[in-house]
């Protein structure tokens, strides 16, 4: 198949995660359960969105990319799983349902999470496209790894729980979500350049810079949306005081300067996209959804 029209992708998207993951009935039934509730129970699929996008403006097949599509989701999904824990954010709720420790139990939901993050591995080790050949499949190993680890995904939580209750700083907020969420947002436009070693410097290069501003708009969004929603919920001043409680863009920017530089985030994503011309369309679809988006 080739490039799938934008509004396809998540019927793709969910059809290959479903495709991936363990069938419910297969022992241990309680665990495949967990894993198929965390990864099909919604989202809005932003990450393998970002690697099918990222594809289409290097003019590859969608085909070549459900592998990497799929393991970024798993990876988000066992984030998620553990970032909801009560060792980690306590949460009870996630896409408007129970969060998967509730739904099924804690032991269950570490599990889960593990098991996410070793599919996701699997499924890179193993695509079997046949453009996918061993040096693709070893460097988009490596990309995703980097991405999830200390130096990662994982090291941005270590950072954010040990920001907790200190008083920090914009650049120290800036670092912790650049590890914390944009690592793997990055890591999504990488994997899809990951097939295709010999891309010319320039367009690696603009690619990353698309990636790292895109990653932090994203945050910064994530941040507007919060005091946006107590607010909403809780009245104007109950909602911005809440907000407060920890380190977030409007807390140390404030509320307006904070969404305007996601707007500025989001223009230097554009600027980095200029050299790819049409062919970046979807990439510019899913950047508006992302400094745009309501939840
Ligand atoms: C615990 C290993 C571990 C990592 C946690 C990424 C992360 C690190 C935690 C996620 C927690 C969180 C709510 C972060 C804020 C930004 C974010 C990633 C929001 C959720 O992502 P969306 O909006 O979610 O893409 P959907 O539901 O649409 O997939």
């Amino acid at each position: 198949m080739d490039h799938c029209p934008d509004h396809d992708y998540s019927q793709r998207i969910q059809d290959r995660l479903e495709r991936l993951l363990p069938p419910a009935e297969e022992s241990p039934e309680r665990l495949h359960e967990a894993m198929r509730y965390a990864v099909l129970g919604g989202g809005k699929r932003i990450r393998p969105r970002l690697v099918y996008a990222t594809g289409a403006a290097l003019g590859l097949t969608s085909d070549q990319l459900d592998a990497p599509a799929c393991a970024v989701e798993f990876i988000h999904a066992y984030s998620l799983i553990h970032d909801d824990l009560p060792a980690m954010d306590d949460d009870t709720l996630r896409r408007g349902r129970a969060t998967a420790h509730v739904a099924f139990d804690e032991a269950t939901a570490i599990l889960a999470g593990d098991a996410l993050q070793s599919l996701a591995f699997e499924a890179l080790a193993t695509d079997s496209h046949k453009d996918a050949t061993p040096p693709i499949r070893a460097a988009r190993l490596a990309t995703l790894a980097r991405a999830c680890g200390s130096r990662g995904m994982v090291g941005g939580q270590a950072l954010d729980m040990a920001s907790e209750g200190q008083t920090i700083g914009v650049e120290t907020l800036e670092r912790l979500h650049s590890l914390k969420t944009g690592a793997l947002l990055h890591a999504c436009v990488v994997l899809a350049a990951d097939g295709l070693p010999e891309l010319p410097d320039g367009e690696r290069q603009a690619l990353d810079r698309f990636a790292t501003k895109i990653g932090l708009a994203f945050q910064v969004r994530d941040d507007v949306l919060d005091i946006e929603s107590d607010t909403a919920t809780l009245g104007k001043t109950q909602g911005a005081d809440i907000a407060h409680d920890k380190a977030t863009y409007p807390a140390l920017l404030g509320l307006d300067a904070a969404r305007d530089y996601a707007e500025r985030l989001y223009a230097e994503a554009l600027e980095a996209l200029a050299v790819f011309g049409d062919r970046a369309e979807a990439l510019r679809v899913i950047a508006a959804e992302i400094v745009q988006r309501d939840h």
